[in-house]
């Protein structure tokens, strides 16, 4: 194939006048008006001067413009960079300088903010308004409504998805074409995607889960999404009697379920609930399929590796765990310390090799070679271990990393600000239980001499610079931190110690 992703994700569907897109105003787009819209975005960027391999960061609010953009990058060879809309200027500021992007994207809104980012690294900044609007689509308009599809190989980069560090530093994770592909392919037979699918799309599309995850298996078999902005309680139980399937993390299925009319009857012709990209509790599982009658499918996956393991479609879905490998992914527990493999059954870092894996850390080799094997097994930081019947559990971190409503928060990054505030000594960031998001961020400060540190003020100041969802949703002030006889900080003591701050 001249272009492995663009081809089978969309090339197929350029004459496809079945509906690809129900939006909630009512109205829909078709494959084949929506892929001359993304033609229109392809020719542009050629015309603005990106070449294949060239980046296009993006921060614009989800819209089927937002998704044709996508498509436009993958036809174009460009490598789609998409970001998450809470970031502010400072967090954006590194991901373009250090993708080196030659074109920024972002909403009118947020243009001020960006436009001296997009000077100081050299790219050009244009924009693209959730309404579809803005100046990228205006100068699209004049463009034709094919475009001549660039020829990649399977090996090619098709995206940089940024994922923090427990350095605090974000590395780009660099994702081929085959990467993504394999995956959907992989994911589209497990869980039966026919065209007759209608997906009920609530995620965000700057994230695995609902770029490649939702939106890839739905183009390879030739279904259709009900487009929804976001996650909106309402407009989900709304669209939930149009849908067949839905894709959430937990606390999308918590929020449903505490809602009344969430029922039996509203989901009845529904086939398949999948949960991921955080833990979802036993405990709502089992809730789920007492008011439904359905089991809620759960995988596990990341950024660097897409998915990794399913439960099965048919079969036994087993609460509390993540399923199987899936095929053609390996999977081992090791020894932390060691790499080595350890005996069935026992507690140890999740490792995965496949098709599935990325090709490394954009620009950062020693990071890179930390995580990726030369062997080829990724390094997950998750610990897990895998039960007589072959289910894999995820039974902890290995990493310092909080994961909040979805979104992952490491806690080096807010505890280098915190550090440079006045009057603090140094600080630790955890995650406490939380019940809407599932973990949430707890700051604890420990004070520099006898003055009490003004919380109000440094929570001001290091918002400016903190996407909201990172926002610690309480500072503490003590006297000290715990740390063990090596003076590392034990974090799992102060989780135990303000595990009921926000119990419900
Ligand atoms: C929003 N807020 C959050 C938050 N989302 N705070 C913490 N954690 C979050 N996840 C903030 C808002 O800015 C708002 O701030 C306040 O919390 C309450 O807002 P809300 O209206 O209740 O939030 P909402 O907009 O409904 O968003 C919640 C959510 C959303 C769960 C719907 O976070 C979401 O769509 N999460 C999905 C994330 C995702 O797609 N992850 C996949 C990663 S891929 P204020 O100012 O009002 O106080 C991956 C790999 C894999 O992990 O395996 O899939
Ligand atoms: P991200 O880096 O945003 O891709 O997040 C990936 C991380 O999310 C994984 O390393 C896991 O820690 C977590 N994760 C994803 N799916 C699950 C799941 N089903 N259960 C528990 N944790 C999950």
């Amino acid at each position: 194939m001249a272009n492995p992703l663009f081809d089978s994700l969309f090339g197929q569907h350029l004459n496809n006048d079945a509906v690809f897109l129900h939006l909630p105003d009512g109205s829909a787009i078709t494959y084949a008006a929506f892929l001359q819209t993304a033609a229109q975005y392809a020719g542009l960027l050629t015309r603005m001067g990106l070449e294949p391999g060239d980046r296009l960061a993006v921060q614009i609010a989800k819209s089927p413009q937002a998704l044709a953009v996508y498509a436009a990058c993958a036809q174009a060879g460009v490598v789609f960079l998409p970001l998450n809309t809470a970031y502010t200027p400072d967090e954006v500021s590194y991901f373009v300088e250090n993708s080196g992007a030659r074109l920024v994207l972002c909403d009118q809104a947020g243009a001020d903010g960006l436009a001296p980012v997009a000077k100081a690294c050299g790219a050009t900044l244009e924009t693209l308004n959730a309404d579809g609007s803005g100046s990228f689509t205006d100068q699209a308009k004049a463009m034709p409504t094919s475009f001549e599809t660039v020829t990649r190989d399977g090996d090619d980069l098709a995206a940089f998805l940024y994922t923090s560090g427990t350095t605090g530093r974000s590395k780009g994770a660099m994702l081929t074409q085959n990467n993504l592909l394999s995956n959907a392919q992989v994911l589209m037979a497990q869980w039966r995607f026919t065209s007759q699918d209608v997906l009920l799309h609530a995620l965000p599309i700057f994230h695995t889960h609902g770029l490649f995850v939702a939106s890839n298996i739905t183009l390879l078999a030739g279904g259709s999404m009900i487009f929804l902005p976001g996650f909106k309680l309402d407009q989900v139980i709304d669209h939930l009697p149009q849908a067949t399937t839905m894709m959430g993390v937990p606390t999308f299925y918590t929020r449903l379920l505490g809602d009344p009319r969430f029922t039996r009857e509203l989901v009845s012709h529904m086939r398949l609930f999948v949960s991921g990209s955080a833990p979802l509790l036993a405990e709502t599982h089992v809730q789920f399929e007492k008011r439904t009658g359905m089991r809620i499918l759960e995988r596990y996956g990341m950024t660097e590796t897409n998915m990794n393991t399913s439960n099965p479609y048919d079969g036994e879905r087993r609460a509390g765990t993540v399923g199987f490998p899936l095929p053609g992914t390996e999977l081992k527990i090791t020894d932390s310390k060691t790499g080595e493999t350890l005996p069935q059954g026992e507690i140890g870092e999740i490792e995965v090799r496949g098709p599935n894996v990325f090709k490394g850390y954009w620009q950062m080799p020693e990071k890179t070679a930390e995580e990726l094997r030369a062997d080829g097994f990724f390094i997950t930081g998750d610990l897990g271990q895998i039960d007589p019947d072959g289910y894999v559990h995820i039974v902890g971190r290995n990493k310092d990393l909080i994961i909040s409503g979805g979104y992952n928060i490491y806690p080096k990054e807010i505890e280098l600000l915190l550090d440079q505030e006045e009057g603090v000594l140094e600080s630790a960031v955890i995650g406490v239980p939380h019940p809407d998001f599932g973990e949430t961020v707890v700051g604890i400060i420990v004070p520099q001499g006898d003055t009490d540190p003004n919380l109000e003020q440094i929570m001001t100041n290091i918002a400016k610079s903190l996407a909201r969802f990172k926002h610690p949703q309480k500072l503490i002030v003590l006297p000290e931190l715990p740390r063990n006889t090596m003076g590392k900080v034990q974090k799992k003591a102060l989780r135990d110690q303000f595990q009921g701050l926000f119990s419900a």
